[in-house]
């Protein structure tokens, strides 16, 4: 069976998880995989890693462009707007691809904040974190611009890879303490992508979950308040193991 190399956490292995679910693809989870583990998959020693018979790739985008193109999607028996045939649409090539590599940047710029924040480097003590989070603020105004209304994302009539990549990194954002936002009264249409892709049961079945050190997700109870606690409860994993003590 295919194998997926991931992290619970992971919004880059989460879109591929995603996309596995919509297309009714079955695969085995290579979950929080060692440091040989890795190195044995990928010289990038980075999640996700796909395995799929005798194909091994690496890098989101590539992994989605290759189950976009590898397998039909299939059919949908609930009320959702359609799920994209193409990773690319012909003719916006070009378009679609810059698209997917500025909320590529996006998700790096996000993740390496959050990898310096658990070694103690707080972004605002340090000049490139500092830019990390200047430049999702930039990146965020331009999806906004981009994306086509509050009723469409970046493609009309149907949610597109790259629009589900940019909502798993915002769902990360909101699941980590790391004095992060993307949410904003100026930025209605992002906000209308997040409610409404987060309503697909693929999403519901692949969820953002709440980390910080210390958490043990295969814990019943931590998973259970990991998949239902956001930032705008204002509460850390430190505060509620408190208040159960
Ligand atoms: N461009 C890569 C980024 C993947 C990435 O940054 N993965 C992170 C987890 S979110 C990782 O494995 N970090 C560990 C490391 O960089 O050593 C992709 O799109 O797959």
């Amino acid at each position: 069976m295919r194998k997926l190399y991931m992290t619970a956490g992971s919004p880059f292995a989460r879109a591929v998880r995603i996309v596995l679910v919509e297309k009714g693809l079955d695969f085995e989870r290579i979950v929080s995989p060692s440091l040989c583990e890795r190195a044995d998959a990928t010289p990038t020693l980075q999640v996700p890693t796909l395995i799929d018979d005798d194909v091994r790739l690496w890098d989101s985008a590539v992994i989605l462009e290759y189950l976009m193109s590898t397998y039909p999607n299939a059919s949908q028996s609930y009320e959702a707007s359609a799920f994209a045939t193409d990773y690319v649409r012909s003719g916006h090539q070009l378009r679609d691809k810059l698209v997917h590599a500025t909320v590529q940047t996006f998700g790096v710029s996000t993740t390496t904040i959050s990898q310096c924040h658990w070694t103690g480097m707080m972004h605002a003590d340090n000049a490139h974190l500092t830019r990390c989070a200047l430049r999702n603020q930039h990146l965020l105004d331009w999806f906004e611009n981009e994306l086509i209304d509050e009723h469409n994302g970046f493609v009309a009539g149907l949610d597109s890879v790259q629009d589900m990549l940019l909502v798993c990194i915002c769902q990360f954002i909101e699941r980590r303490p790391l004095n992060l936002t993307w949410d904003a009264p100026r930025r209605p249409k992002m906000r209308a992508l997040a409610d409404r892709l987060s309503r697909r049961p693929s999403f519901d079945a692949e969820p953002a979950l709440w980390w910080e050190p210390g958490m043990d997700l295969t814990d019943p109870e931590q998973l259970a308040w990991a998949s239902r606690v956001t930032i705008a409860d204002g509460i850390d994993f430190p505060a509620w193991k408190a208040s159960r003590a």
